[in-house]
């Protein structure tokens, strides 16, 4: 894979993105411009999927489930999962520069993360899926024969993947992978903010052979466009989304007239908690990128950060003079920070960071957006924020804010740091230092959430089950979950 560059050039400047419906590409007189967060100029326009496309893509994937692709076997399933792989690597640079176009993350951070874990996860679940065991059962019969049981994993259907915009391509192949190694067809909707990534894999899917309507690729975006007809749809059997809770509620509504089966990864209002025994450099590098990382646009980063009091103000001023150093910039700029994905989340964004005042907190650093003098004048750039002095009750302590903010607040005992950490109506993901064995067993456990790190913070296993509690999401992902939610499993019995 050669690393890629700031001369690589944008796959789709100037075009017109179309859908992939039954293996045709697919335009409409609808379009809607895919803009650069960077600069706020138009990268290319992007064809919107109207209902009537919808359900065309609905058809072409219910269709390929009665051709070629079910008589392909898993081993053959799993073989073309590592072509696209394949392809995605061989096509890095291109990946790359699209996801960064559509974004404005760093070079680091696509290179090393969100392209290299779309090719991942296609070679994780064929890893997975050819190791799944089937469950078998003897039992006893009245007249001494005996009865043998033995479950087969069947596809689900169609199914629907709904991906946000935070890590474009990784999340969207998180999902895509495990449905169609378990034989399922796809419709899959990017977010109207992140078009390229996933044009680009429709292109691959393409390349690789895969039958015509077992991939396709609606763009558009949620209410009242491309997202909702798919949600709506009666012959979509299953959705998987990621997203807003809030979202993540308008989907139930929708689906609920059809039952269909539904995995949802939503938001978060994460906690971390610092204990006075962490080791201090690794706690604080730790949260500075749990923080930070992808300009706080990740839904598994700290909002919430509780450091036990002897630590308080030494962790604190430390940590604001880290963030203070983060250097913002353009992806290609060896910046730290990125701008957020649009103007419009910029102005939420800075709209909590007008609340925390409001609501008696303490700019601790940051809390405004960083002036350049060029073109990045007209990008969503944002400064890193810490907040301190909120009561526990204050909206920005609450509510998710998605961008390179944080509270601090101190804590008293390990009792009061878990009352405060799960003190939440979502329960995604958590981070816990210390260096106590019994103590780190102790509170991540405690931790009301999917996943609680200790002494690190996003380090991935895919066979690992992934999801939220509460308002966080239905559902797991990730290794057995994954093929679990994307297989009918059946029994058969058989009289012996
Ligand atoms: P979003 O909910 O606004 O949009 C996500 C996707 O849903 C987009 O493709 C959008 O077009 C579509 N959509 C919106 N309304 C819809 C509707 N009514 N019907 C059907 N589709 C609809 O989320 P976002 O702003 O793109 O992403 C940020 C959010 O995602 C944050 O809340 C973040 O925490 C969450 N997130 C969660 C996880 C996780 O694994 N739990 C991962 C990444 C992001
Ligand atoms: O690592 C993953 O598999 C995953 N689903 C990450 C989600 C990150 C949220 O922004």
């Amino acid at each position: 894979m050669r690393t890629p560059s700031a001369s690589d050039p944008y796959p789709f400047a100037g075009q017109r993105l179309p859908c992939l419906i039954g293996g045709e590409l697919v335009n409409s007189s609808r379009s809607f411009e895919n803009v650069s967060p960077v600069n706020g100029r138009t990268l290319c326009s992007v064809t919107e999927a109207d209902a009537g496309m919808v359900d065309r893509a609905v058809q072409a994937a219910r269709g390929a489930l009665r051709g070629p692709w079910s008589r392909l076997t898993l081993a053959e399933r799993c073989a073309l999962l590592r072509r696209v792989a394949d392809c995605i690597e061989q096509r890095f640079a291109e990946f790359v520069s699209a996801e960064i176009a559509d974004t404005g993350k760093t070079l680091a951070q696509a290179s090393s993360l969100d392209i290299p874990r779309g090719a991942a996860n296609f070679r994780a679940y064929a890893d997975l899926a050819l190791g799944r065991a089937a469950e078998c059962f003897e039992m006893g019969t009245a007249d001494g024969r005996g009865a043998l049981n033995y479950s087969v994993h069947k596809p689900v259907g169609v199914v629907a993947v709904i991906a946000p915009w935070n890590l474009p391509f990784l999340l969207l192949t998180w999902k895509v992978a495990p449905a169609l190694v378990c034989g399922n067809t796809v419709v899959a909707k990017p977010s109207e903010e992140t078009p390229s990534s996933a044009a680009l894999l429709a292109q691959v899917m393409q390349e690789v052979g895969l039958p015509p309507g077992v991939f396709n690729l609606v763009h558009g975006f949620g209410p009242d466009s491309a997202g909702e007809a798919l949600t709506r749809h009666p012959d979509v059997d299953a959705i998987a989304f990621t997203g807003e809770s809030a979202t993540g509620a308008a989907i139930m509504k929708s689906a609920a007239a059809s039952v269909k089966a539904l995995s949802f990864e939503l938001g978060g209002k994460n906690a971390s908690l610092v204990f006075a025994d962490a080791d201090f450099e690794a706690a604080l590098t730790g949260t500075l990128r749990s923080v930070f990382s992808n300009c706080g646009q990740v839904c598994l980063c700290s909002e919430r950060l509780y450091i036990e009091r002897p630590l308080f103000e030494r962790f604190v001023a430390a940590l604001a003079e880290r963030a203070r150093r983060l250097k913002i910039g353009g992806p290609y700029e060896g910046a730290d920070l990125g701008p957020l994905i649009s103007r419009a989340h910029r102005e939420k964004v800075l709209s909590y960071y007008r609340l925390a005042r409001e609501e008696h907190g303490e700019i601790v650093c940051g809390g405004g957006v960083p002036t350049f003098g060029d073109e990045r004048d007209g990008g969503a750039f944002i400064e890193p924020t810490i907040v301190r002095g909120l009561a526990e009750d204050a909206r920005c302590v609450k509510e998710e804010i998605f961008g390179p903010v944080c509270h601090v607040a101190p804590f008293d005992s390990e009792e009061q740091a878990v009352a405060l950490a799960n003190d939440t109506r979502y329960g995604l993901a958590a981070a816990v230092w210390t260096s106590s064995l019994q103590r780190a067993h102790r509170v991540a456990r405690a931790m009301e959430v999917g996943i609680a790190w200790v002494n690190d913070w996003f380090l991935r296993d895919l066979r690992t089950p992934f999801g939220g509690v509460k308002l966080s999401g239905i559902g797991r992902e990730g290794g057995a979950h994954s093929l679990a939610f994307f297989s009918e499993p059946m029994n058969i019995c058989i009289k012996l």
